[in-house]
C-alpha cells in the first residue's frame, strides 16, 4: 500500500510497479489539492497517478496529458474568464468533465476514480483519500505579494488555495500555516481503512510530507489504522542535500516547523508511525540521527531519474521493510 501525492508519488509508482509487477499494489491519494475550476472538480493528484501510470502523462512536465492543446482555455480567456494561471489543457477538461458529470449524477469520488482508472488501467487500485471535500489553504502576508496579486486590500493575513500558492505565486512567499480545510470531518473513503489492515506494508514516497502525504495523514482514521496495522511503513526522503528533490517542500516544511532535511522529515513523521526511512547517499551522515529516534534507516541513492533507478529505490524500500519486520 503506498500514499501518494502527485508527480513524486506517480513516478515512485511506476519504479515500483516494474520492481514487483505481479505485486497488488493499492494507492491512496491525496485529494488536498482538488480544486473547482470552471464548474469543474480537477483532482491533480488523482490525475497525475493515473495518467502516469496509465501512459498518457506529459513526461517532461509531469502533470497534465501528453501531446496537449489549449484551445477551450484560450476561448474561455477570449471571454474574460480565468484564472489564466492555471494550465488546464483540451484533453484534460475531458476528465474533469466526465469526473464532475458523473459527481453530479450522484456518484462519490472513489467510484468516480474506479470509472477514470477503468480506461486508463493503471496497474494499481487508486483510491482517494475521502470522498468528502477537503481543500488545503496556506496561509500568507499580503505584504508579501506584488502588485499583480494583491488582495483587496486592508487585510494583512489571508489563506490562498494551495493551488494559487503552488502555481500562481510558485511558493515565493513564506507560508504561515497549511490548512486542509475540512479534513477534520472527512471520513477515509470506502476501502481506505480495509487497504490499510490488509497491506503487508505500507510505503511513503517521496512526495511532500505536509501537502501531499500529510493531508492524506489528516483524514481521522487514517493515521491511527497506519500506526496500528502492525506492518513495516517505510518512508523515502523527498528531501536530498538539504533541498526537495523537486517541488518546494521546504517552503510548507517551514510552515509546520520542520527543518528541511532528511532526518527532520523523518522525525517530522516519528517512530510512532514510521518503521524505516531512506535517505539519499549525499545525506549518509544523518543515518545515526534517524536510527537515534527509532526510525531503523539506510542511504542509498535517490534521484528517480529514470524507471530503473527508481525501481532500485523501490526493491531497497521493500529490503528494509524486511530488514525491520525480521
Ligand atoms: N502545475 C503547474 O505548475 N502549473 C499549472 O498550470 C498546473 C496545472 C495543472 C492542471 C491539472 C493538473 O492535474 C495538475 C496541474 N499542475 C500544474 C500540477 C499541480 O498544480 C501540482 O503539481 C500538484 O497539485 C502538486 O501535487
Amino acid at each position: 500500500m503506498v500514499l501518494a501525492g502527485g508527480i513524486g508519488g506517480a513516478r515512485f509508482l511506476r519504479g515500483l510497479k516494474s520492481a514487483v509487477p505481479d505485486a497488488e499494489v493499492t494507492v491512496i491519494g491525496n485529494t488536498g489539492d482538488d480544486i473547482h475550476l470552471f464548474g469543474l472538480k480537477v483532482c491533480p493528484d488523482l490525475d497525475t497517478v493515473m495518467y502516469t501510470l496509465g501512459g498518457g502523462i506529459h513526461e517532461e512536465q509531469g502533470w497534465g496529458r501528453a501531446d496537449e492543446s489549449f484551445s477551450v482555455k484560450e476561448e474561455l480567456a477570449a471571454y474574460g474568464v480565468g484564472p489564466e494561471w492555471f494550465g488546464l489543457g483540451d484533453r484534460d477538461f475531458a476528465t474533469h468533465i466526465v469526473r464532475t458529470q458523473m459527481m453530479s449524477a450522484g456518484y462519490s469520488l472513489s467510484a468516480v476514480t474506479e470509472a477514470l482508472c477503468a480506461r486508463w488501467q493503471p496497474g494499481v487500485r487508486l483510491l482517494p483519500m475521502t470522498d468528502d471535500r477537503v481543500e488545503t489553504h496556506v496561509l500568507i502576508d499580503t505584504a508579501d505579494l506584488d502588485d499583480s496579486v494583491q488582495g483587496d486590500g486592508g487585510e494583512s493575513r489571508k489563506a490562498v488555495h494551495f493551488q494559487e500558492y503552488w502555481v500562481r505565486l510558485r511558493a515565493s512567499v513564506d507560508a504561515h500555516a497549511v490548512v486542509p480545510v475540512g479534513a477534520e470531518t472527512a471520513k477515509p473513503a470506502p476501502g481506505v481503512l480495509d487497504a490499510i489492515a490488509d497491506a503487508d506494508v505500507i510505503l511513503f514516497p517521496p512526495s511532500n510530507p505536509v501537502v501531499s502525504v500529510g493531508t492524506i495523514l489528516a483524514v481521522p482514521g487514517i493515521r491511527e489504522a497506519i500506526a496500528e496495522a502492525g506492518v513495516p511503513v517505510i518512508g523515502l526522503s523527498p528531501i536530498v542535500g538539504n533541498a526537495p528533490v523537486r517541488g518546494m517542500a521546504d517552503k510548507v516544511l517551514s510552515a509546520v516547523g520542520v527543518e528541511s532535511t532528511a532526518a527532520a522529515v523523518a522525525q517530522h513523521y516519528g517512530s510512532g508511525l514510521l518503521d524505516g526511512w531512506l535517505v539519499d547517499t549525499v545525506d549518509a551522515g544523518s543515518t545515526q540521527d534517524v536510527e537515534d529516534a527509532g526510525i531503523r534507516c539506510r542511504a542509498v541513492p535517490l534521484m528517480m531519474t529514470d524507471t530503473q533507478a527508481t525501481a532500485t529505490m523501490a526493491r531497497e524500500a521493500l529490503a528494509l521493510a524486511e530488514e525491520v519486520r525480521a
